[in-house]
């Protein structure tokens, strides 16, 4: 099984993340921001890796430091529980609808880290959530994860349909790219014999 467990503490967050990438798409997600949980939810559920996310966080300043640092605890738990990515599908794509908004995802797990965000959201704050945060989050996930991460928004004119069909087109793509291929369970997949 490929599981792992990552635990991340500084002055502004103490994290844990407990990762299944065999999972059913299982979570539990407490990380002091309910929208953010929300959208974990959704990571989870549409990549069929069982997540346990949690974060005690200086939520008092404001979600920034908690929802950056889970991207970056995540982004190492995945790696982590990678390996060295013997029989991985590697690359994953996904076109996602939800109602107005269309996202498009294409990830490649090359150990090589880049972000290309085109995304924007017609308002600065989910309920109490700031939209910008998204972006951050992603970021530090490509960033820690090793992950080449573009995210296109299509279309989409409000801002939490934008965001969550963001995560779930993240989550396919992903749930693709960590799938083990039967026709080439043993190799790894690049020519240079590393990623
Ligand atoms: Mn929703």
């Amino acid at each position: 099984m490929r599981t792992t467990k990552i635990a991340r503490k500084t002055a502004e967050t103490d994290i844990s993340v407990e990762l299944n990438l065999d999972g059913t798409g299982a979570y539990e997600m407490a990380t002091g921001v309910g929208f953010f949980d929300h959208m974990l939810d959704q990571l989870a559920r549409h990549s069929l890796i069982d997540m346990n996310i949690r974060c005690a966080g200086d939520t008092h300043i404001d979600d920034h430091h908690s929802v950056e640092d889970v991207g970056i605890a995540l982004g190492q738990a995945l790696a982590q529980a990678l390996g060295d990515k013997r029989g991985i599908r590697r690359y994953g794509a996904c076109l996602l609808p939800m109602d107005d908004a269309l996202l498009r995802c294409a990830l490649d797990l090359s150990g090589r880290p880049y972000l290309v965000w085109n995304v924007d959201f017609p308002t600065a704050k989910i309920g109490s959530f700031d939209t910008e945060l998204v972006r951050e989050f992603f970021q530090a996930l490509a960033t820690h994860g090793g992950i080449t991460l573009h995210v296109d928004c299509l279309h989409g004119v409000n801002s939490h349909h934008i965001a969550e069909a963001a995560f779930k087109a993240v989550a396919r793509s992903l749930r693709e790219a960590v799938e083990t291929d039967p026709r080439k369970a043993d190799a790894i997949p690049s020519t240079k014999g590393a990623l």
